[in-house]
């Protein structure tokens, strides 16, 4: 077997500490990115096909910031659809304008317009990422970020040799966005993908693939940083290398406590950082990424390869095998979650909110709407306390600053309509969801705990949930329902993992806490698009604060118009 897709990894890496190093000087720098939009043509698994990407590369450009910097990134769409991008993870303090969802904080960029991304790093480090936030255009538009730690200010753990970014994906043979537009028109869930893919590549294990294999090289004794993020649309991913057991140091750019595992666990949207020590005889190993689903529901149970390869070992040496947990280990992922703590050291505390302001419940469930067009003449839909939430005409962010009427209403309810034991038999009756654009109102500086109670309603299933603006401590998790009186006695609230995205367990619950320290319109949606698509999401509205330095700050002069 030959591997001629081989990373070029340490000279690029050299290269970019180089470029780093120029900014060693200044505290603060301003760094500057141009993405331009545009189709390109690309083949994998036989079939060649155009695709939406950002200066012609899948996955796209990495970013590569400081603590502490300004970051304007000009997007440029030379494509047929419209685009917006979202910076996943990054807080945006005060400055929704810059998080990118189309329709929640900002229209879309038309076809042959511009807009600049102006956005402050602060008070983060560790890898991110960015990806298209509008339609299903995220699977070929998507990219790392990744955020050095300040300037002085070294990894909690033992500087690694070398670092790697590995974006997990997903890849159609078909046209995605036609694979979407199919689905919504039958009203039933469009094909599932044909492969997944490490750094874009599916590997050996897929035909005419050999030259679309990721290769990483390392030296014996050196350990490395892999920067793991997962862009999938729709599949939660395990992680591996044969023989090789990893370190977990940070998740969703928050350190963690370390602990060594022999696989990782990254749903769509989360990143982990490991250290792996190139500690075995020299040889070449498989990298192996397939789905967790513990859930009767269809999946692409295909498993992507890339290979780690010791300096000097010729590419026709056969790479060993890499050991996955079984496709429906759910005690592997229930035990894995528990281990991921904060590091709440001195230097980077755990500062989880011990009282709450406000609590909220939502459940959240699958529905079948009428569609008198649609192939069963109903449409599957997706809620939380029963609401499939109606994307608006023009960004909540601008309804809300400039007190536009009739775009939202800011009665999304505290808890379901009606109690119900969530997580019993199968509820397959009544399945009709109620539909609006409904946002929730919090108090600015308030502390908020949000359970996520998943629901039998069609089928349990587990969902990865993103809120943006904020990271939250996962306080608690169980399985079966929330139980008020109960659950709380033993919540974490001295080392709980923080995070952006937060998988809730197949027919159980999790519980979250933030401080709603940050003004502006923010969205929480499952980050499966798939559900996305099917109205799982909604928006908090976070009040601006009495001080001069807690309101939403002005719009950018830019900011693409409806
Ligand atoms: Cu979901």
């Amino acid at each position: 077997m030959s591997v001629h897709g081989k990373s070029s990894f340490p000279r690029i890496t050299l290269l970019l500490f180089g470029f780093l190093a120029c900014f060693a000087a200044s505290e603060a720098a301003t760094k500057k990115y141009q993405f331009d939009i545009q189709v390109k043509n690309v083949s994998r698994l036989c079939h060649a096909k155009a695709i939406v990407t950002v200066n012609g590369m899948y996955p796209g450009p990495t970013v590569y910031v400081r603590e502490g910097d300004r970051v304007l990134i000009n997007v440029t769409n030379h494509a047929q659809y419209n685009m917006s991008i979202h910076w996943h993870g990054l807080k945006q303090y005060r400055n929704g304008w810059a998080d990118g969802p189309a329709y929640i904080t900002q229209c879309p960029i038309q076809t042959g317009n511009s807009y600049t991304y102006d956005f402050n790093v602060t008070g983060q480090r560790g890898t991110l990422w960015w990806h298209a936030h509008i339609l299903w255009l995220r699977a070929t538009v998507h990219g790392a970020i990744v955020v050095m730690p300040a300037q002085g200010t070294p990894f909690p753990f033992p500087q690694p040799y070398r670092e790697q970014t590995i974006v997990l994906g997903e890849w159609w043979n078909a046209d995605v966005e036609e694979i979407e537009k199919r689905g919504n028109q039958l009203g039933l869930p469009p094909n599932m993908s044909d492969a997944h893919t490490i750094n874009g590549k599916p590997g050996p294990l897929f035909p005419c693939s050999e030259k679309h294999t990721f290769a990483m090289e390392v030296e014996p004794g050196k350990t490395y940083l892999l920067r793991i993020v997962n862009a999938a649309l729709n599949d939660e991913l395990f992680f591996a290398i044969a023989g090789h057991n990893m370190t977990v140091v940070e998740v969703d750019a928050v350190y963690t406590k370390p602990f060594a595992t022999e696989s990782i666990l990254v749903a769509p949207g989360q990143t982990t950082n490991v250290l792996v020590q190139a500690n075995r005889v020299p040889g070449r190993y498989f990298m192996a990424a397939r789905p967790f689903i513990d859930a009767p529901v269809p999946v692409d149970n295909k498993t992507a390869t890339a290979i780690l390869q010791y300096i000097g070992i010729p590419n026709t040496v056969m790479p060993a095998l890499a050991q996955l947990p079984a496709p429906n280990d759910t005690a592997f992922v229930l035990s894995y979650n528990q281990k991921l703590r904060s590091l709440n050291s001195p230097q980077f505390p755990a500062n989880v909110p011990l009282n709450v302001d406000r609590n909220l419940f939502y459940t959240i469930g699958l529905g079948m709407n009428p569609c008198p067009t649609c192939v069963n003449g109903t449409r599957v839909l997706a809620s939380l306390n029963n609401i499939s939430f109606v994307m608006p005409q023009v960004g909540l962010l601008q309804a809300h600053y400039f007190g536009t009427k009739g775009v939202f209403t800011a009665d999304f309810p505290d808890k379901p309509p009606t109690p119900f034991n969530y997580t019993g038999a199968p509820l397959t009756a009544n399945l009709k969801t109620s539909q609006g654009t409904r946002v929730s109102k919090i108090a600015f500086n308030s502390t908020v705990e949000l359970v996520l109670q998943d629901t039998n309603l069609l089928t349990v299933e587990s969902h990865p949930f993103h809120l943006h603006g904020y990271n939250f401590f996962v306080v608690g998790t169980g399985v079966g329902n929330f139980h008020p009186a109960k659950d709380p006695a033993n919540y974490n609230l001295v080392d709980p993992v923080e995070r952006n995205t937060v998988g809730v367990p197949t027919g159980g619950w999790t519980a979250i806490r933030f401080r709603a320290d940050n003004p502006g319109v923010w969205f929480m949606h499952c980050h499966l698009e798939l559900h996305t698509g099917w109205g799982l999401k909604m928006a908090f509205v976070v009040e601006d604060g009495p001080g001069p330095d807690q309101t939403i700050l002005p719009p950018p002069a830019d900011l693409p118009p409806c």
